[in-house]
């Protein structure tokens, strides 16, 4: 019999352990115990009366065990169900005492840990990564003054101006009522209903309806604190702050037909790709940026910095990059660090404070709220995950889950019976007060005058995007507005979209077989008012200072690397060993993730004999889960791979989405032969088009990887894939 070993004496706090202790405290070390730490000897059978004999009510182990399972599920988060999460660091570049005081932000020699959890927003826990939807950008900063979260988007601006509105934005988005459809998809009645009748949601429509809403990967995305914030300096001087999370891959997305193909294919796509990616040691790092606006620039803009439907355009205030933030742990439990992970913007340490935009005001209400009915106790700042890095002292007691074993007789303050403890702190010592902002006002219900301009930065991000993602946006809103059978929702929509642009909307309306001259008085003038009075309440259009923003248009990304890019290697028996290894090195080299695919599983012989790896066969690879594709040579492999109805779709369907594609020796006669192959072809005697490397030197095929997408293919004829 094996020897026992030692049960070690569990931690109570994990998160920032060794991954042994890790180990010892998921009891991967010790024997098998009950709750109670019993430990099982029959983890197999119940207990029973006799051989074939009834299940006795007297086994506790049994009870206990389905007892556990039955409540193992907790309600989902209300929005933000689909999740992923990793652990890192961020380090400071400059310091930033001259804004803040925030003590991560004065000291560069530290690596403050996170947290951070993205997120969809419409589809529940079980949903496809790659809905068109806004993703949540949640960072739980874990200073040494407590815990920061900034907890923002990867879009910038927000649907609505005024809290009480966001129960009515997620009921519209929902699945509808009656029969919970459908799942994680704005493209239905009731949220165009909603949206036809708000018009302050156009710009963040045109950002949702824009390729920023299909990201290719969660590294390959920007986040936004979206609100503007306050900070706060050891001289009592407030700025404005708007924060910022730029990607160091740069800011890519896929395309929509492939997006809806990958929701089958590989639902998880995204979050496989952030833990592989992790896995593997590529971190992904972003950039922390500030704008900085003065408070006696407050009024200086032509929009309302209160107003979270509005951006500062960085022509206007230049983000700085201050710091930077790598993820470098997956979780170890996807249940006690993803789900229970309680983010709140509320969460906020002395240096960085709040401003007065309805929309934040009404969240710092919300989240503690839903953690509460989510978590199921007072006491969820408890759970590994939430903890601070500091104690806690304070004279909170009792409630479900405490896990705080709380000593003496005192629990008020003032008192004398605990010496006074936990004392105050004073400011000078840390201690956080509000920024001493000055109000002077009357209670009222309404909406400011400067929120009204709810057209100008629409037409700005629409303006600033290249004709592909003009042409990306109206094919999205045609989409929507098909899935939408009630015609007077569509024509309201049109409406608002002849104010953001009339060619968008004379092209949206084409699409729709609809006639913007056909369309009913009632429907142009239709508006319902925010605050139910339509004389208070007139949508415009105001003058915007700039006429495009080039920080806008993800054409402007970064494209300069491959690192962590998925190509697949077309091959079969018969293959071009030699080449094929050599492109595979480069690719490797490069930092991308080559991976075999054959027809079968297994392995393939090379024409020389050589024995190679198949990572996937072509019944579960496809080409929508590749960046790029390279046909190698050899005439046997060729012949197999041209037989193969498969393989040439994925070639067709790689070239319909734009990506680089390589062929070398036989494989160049295979990819001529494609659909694809006739299309590039046609362009030219000599010039076979971007993005399509034949016979060329595996860095012509690094380069064209690294431009991520060759988004004019889609001008010309389609190929049928
Ligand atoms: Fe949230 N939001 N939200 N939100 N939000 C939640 O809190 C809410 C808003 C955001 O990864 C909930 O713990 C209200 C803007 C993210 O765990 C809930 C309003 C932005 C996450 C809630 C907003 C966000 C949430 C649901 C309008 C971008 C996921 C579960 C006033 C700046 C956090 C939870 C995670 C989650 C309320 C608007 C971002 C219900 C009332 C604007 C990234 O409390």
């Amino acid at each position: 019999m094996a020897k026992k070993k030692p049960i070690k004496k569990k931690r109570q706090d994990s998160g920032k352990t060794t991954q042994l202790a890790r180990d010892v405290e998921n009891g991967a070390e010790g024997l098998m115990t009950t709750n109670q730490g019993l430990l099982i000897n029959d983890d197999q059978n119940s207990l029973k009366a006799g051989d074939r004999g009834a299940t006795l009510l007297e086994d506790f182990i049994l009870r206990e065990k389905i007892t556990h399972f039955d409540h193992e599920r907790i309600p989902e988060r209300i929005v933000h169900a689909r999740g992923t999460a990793a652990h890192g660091f961020f380090q400071l570049y400059k310091l930033m005492g001259q804004y803040t005081k925030a003590k991560f932000l004065n000291n560069t020699s530290i690596q403050t840990p996170v947290f951070v959890r993205f997120s969809t927003v419409a589809g529940s826990r079980g949903s496809s990564d790659l809905a068109r939807d806004v993703r949540g950008f949640s960072v739980k900063f874990y200073t040494e003054e407590g815990n920061y979260d900034l907890v923002g988007n990867n879009m910038p601006v927000f649907f609505i101006q005024d809290a009480l509105k966001f129960p009515d934005l997620i009921h519209a988005v929902k699945p509808e009522p009656n029969n919970e459809i459908p799942q994680a998809a704005s493209a239905h009645n009731t949220f165009w209903d909603f949206i036809s009748l708000m018009p302050e949601a156009m710009h963040m429509i045109m950002w949702i309806m824009s390729d920023r809403a299909i990201p290719r990967s969660l590294r390959m995305m920007e986040g936004f604190g979206v609100h503007t914030f306050r900070f706060v300096n050891e001289k009592d001087q407030s700025f404005f702050v708007k924060f910022h999370w730029k990607p160091l891959l740069g800011v890519h997305s896929v395309a929509w037909s492939e997006a809806q193909i990958i929701s089958g294919k590989d639902p998880d796509f995204h979050r496989r790709d952030l833990f592989e990616a992790i896995e593997a040691g590529a971190f992904p790092e972003w950039e922390l940026g500030i704008q900085i606006v003065a408070e006696k620039d407050e009024h200086s803009f032509d929009f309302d910095l209160l107003d979270p439907t509005k951006l500062i355009p960085e022509e206007l205030v230049p983000v700085i990059r201050i710091g930077k933030m790598t993820l470098n742990r997956n979780p170890d439990n996807f249940f006690a660090e993803t789900e229970q992970v309680a983010f709140h913007p509320g969460h906020l340490v002395p240096g960085i404070d709040f401003t007065n935009d309805p929309l934040l005001q009404g969240r710092l209400f919300s989240y503690t709220d839903t953690q509460l009915s989510r978590l199921g106790s007072p006491n969820f700042h408890e759970i590994p995950i939430n903890k601070a890095l500091t104690t806690v002292h304070n004279n909170q007691r009792d409630g479900h889950m405490r896990q705080m074993i709380n000593t003496g007789t005192s629990s008020y303050n003032p008192n004398t019976t605990g010496g006074g403890c936990p004392f105050q702190a004073k400011a000078a010592e840390g201690g956080f007060t509000s920024f001493a902002e000055r109000v002077d006002a009357k209670k009222i219900r309404a909406r400011s005058p400067s929120f009204f301009d709810h057209f100008s930065q629409a037409t700005l991000f629409f303006n600033s995007q290249s004709d592909i993602e003009k042409a990306h946006i109206i094919n999205a809103l045609t989409f929507e507005l098909s899935k939408v059978d009630m015609v007077a929702i569509r024509q309201r929509m049109l409406v608002l979209l002849t104010k953001i642009d009339t060619g968008l909307a004379t092209k949206v309306a084409d699409a729709l077989g609809i006639k913007l001259s056909d369309i009913p008085e009632q429907q142009l003038n239709y508006s319902v008012p925010a605050d139910g009075d339509p004389a208070k309440f007139q949508p415009k259009k105001g003058k915007a200072s700039l006429a495009t923003s080039a920080a806008l248009s993800m054409a402007n990304t970064l494209k300069n690397t491959i690192k962590t890019r998925q190509v697949a290697i077309l091959a079969a028996n018969g293959v071009d060993e030699a080449a094929l290894t050599k492109m595979k090195n480069a690719l490797l080299a490069a930092g991308a993730q080559p991976k075999i695919i054959a027809p079968k599983m297994g392995s393939i012989k090379g024409k020389r004999g050589k024995v190679i790896k198949v990572d996937q066969s072509f019944l579960i690879a496809s080409s929508v889960l590749f960046d790029a594709v390279y046909i190698a040579g050899g005439e046997e492999s060729r012949t197999a791979l041209e037989n193969n109805t498969e393989a040439i779709h994925f070639i067709n369907e790689a070239y319909k989405h734009c990506k680089a594609i390589c062929a070398d020796g036989e494989g160049v006669d295979l990819f001529i032969k494609t659909d694809a192959g006739v299309l590039a072809s046609a362009r030219g005697k000599h010039q076979i088009g971007p993005g399509i490397v034949l016979n060329g030197h595996a860095n012509d095929f690094i380069k064209a990887i690294s431009q991520h997408r060759f988004w004019d293919r889609e001008n010309e004829a389609k190929v049928p894939a």
